[in-house]
């Protein structure tokens, strides 16, 4: 089986509908095809400042939120990053590997930078795109479920495998982004100009799925859409109305075109309550399964532990052959 890789941050402790539907979801679709490795990245978590109890709290609710929405333990490896001491090991290499001009493209880092400023802006956040190369490439990763956001990253780590691999001999399987574009970009309720994002959406722009299941029908109910009343998908001049009819298709499976049927000669405010009633029904046994796996943390850790043990094997493998080709001595 092919190998799929990706990982989550622990930062927020809710995920949000962007998150699920852009990544997530993929994620548990090819857990069926793949042999796919899941984390929690708790060591990109830190590149932003972190509370410590709140960090590892917020670790277990990634996790259960992952089993929550689908991942079975028995399908695929799921586990936390920095239970697996050889990505941060891998990640020096290739940082001795990245041009300093090549990491200061990163737009994420752009972005994020800017908007801390200068003193705030840790070494950790410049580095943070080489951390996922690594992450990546220590599981010889073919396919990375990921968002749009994540393209630029995934790029990179297709350059620096296949540098490393022209550099030192062949090492590292060089990966494609697995982006599925109806839900790749998922965007903010408020101002469907941006993605819904933890860091730049408003309160009323984003859906945590783990909040209470009212108040995202009520934030879906409030949503920005245009001045027209047709219910139709047209990225361009209708993105508010093209994005509630992404997320109801595929929360529901019914089609964009059969939506735009449903509701012809109708208006957002019957799409809208509608919407709101399908989010309430998937967010609360979502809601209802995360916390069954929180309450039993003994079972959880057990899943990661064995995660863990899984992942190093691989990790294991590749880091050495890495240090081998790079000429690093082994220890006797
Ligand atoms: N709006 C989105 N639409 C589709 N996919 C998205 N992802 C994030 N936002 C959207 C994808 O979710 C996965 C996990 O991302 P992450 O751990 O990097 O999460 P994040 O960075 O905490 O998410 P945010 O909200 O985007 O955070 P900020 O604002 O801090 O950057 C990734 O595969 C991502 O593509």
């Amino acid at each position: 089986r092919p190998r799929a890789l990706s990982g989550i941050q622990p930062t927020a402790g809710s995920f949000h509908l962007g998150n699920y539907l852009g990544a997530v979801r993929q994620y548990v679709a090819l857990q069926e095809t793949h042999d796919a490795f899941y984390m929690v990245v708790d060591l990109h978590a830190i590149t932003i400042p972190q509370d410590p109890q709140e960090l590892r709290a917020n670790t277990r609710v990634a996790v259960a939120q992952l089993l929550a929405a689908g991942l079975d333990p028995d399908r695929c490896t799921l586990f936390v990053q920095s239970h697996v001491p050889e990505h941060a090991q891998l990640a020096w290499v290739m940082n001795c590997l990245t041009g300093f001009g090549e990491a200061s493209r990163m737009t994420q880092f752009k972005d994020k930078s800017t908007k801390q400023g200068a003193d705030r802006t840790t070494v950790g956040l410049f580095t943070y795109p080489v951390l996922q190369v690594a992450d990546i490439l220590l599981y010889q990763a073919s396919q990375v479920p990921v968002g749009e956001d994540q393209r630029q990253h995934i790029e990179l780590t297709r350059d620096l495998a296949e540098r490393f691999n022209s550099r030192f001999g062949h090492a590292f399987t060089v990966p494609s982004a697995h982006i599925v574009k109806e839900t790749g970009k998922i965007y903010d309720l408020q101002d469907p100009s941006i993605k819904m994002s933890k860091s730049a959406s408003t309160p009323k722009g984003i859906i945590s799925l783990l909040d209470e299941p009212k108040v995202s029908a009520k934030k879906i109910k409030s949503a920005v859409t245009d001045l027209e009343t047709v219910v139709r998908f047209d990225e361009e001049s209708k993105p508010g109305v093209s994005n509630l009819l992404t997320i109801y298709a595929t929360l529901t499976g019914v089609s964009i075109a059969e939506l735009e049927r449903k509701y012809e000669g109708k208006g957002y405010g019957a799409l809208k309550t509608d919407l709101a009633d399908v989010m309430l029904d998937w967010v609360a046994p979502f809601r209802a399964r995360t916390q069954e796996y929180l309450d039993d943390p003994e079972t959880l850790d057990n899943i990661l532990a064995k995660g863990a043990e899984k992942a190093r094997t691989v990790a294991a493998e590749t880091l050495a052959l890495a240090y081998d080709k790079v000429g690093l001595l082994p220890a006797k």
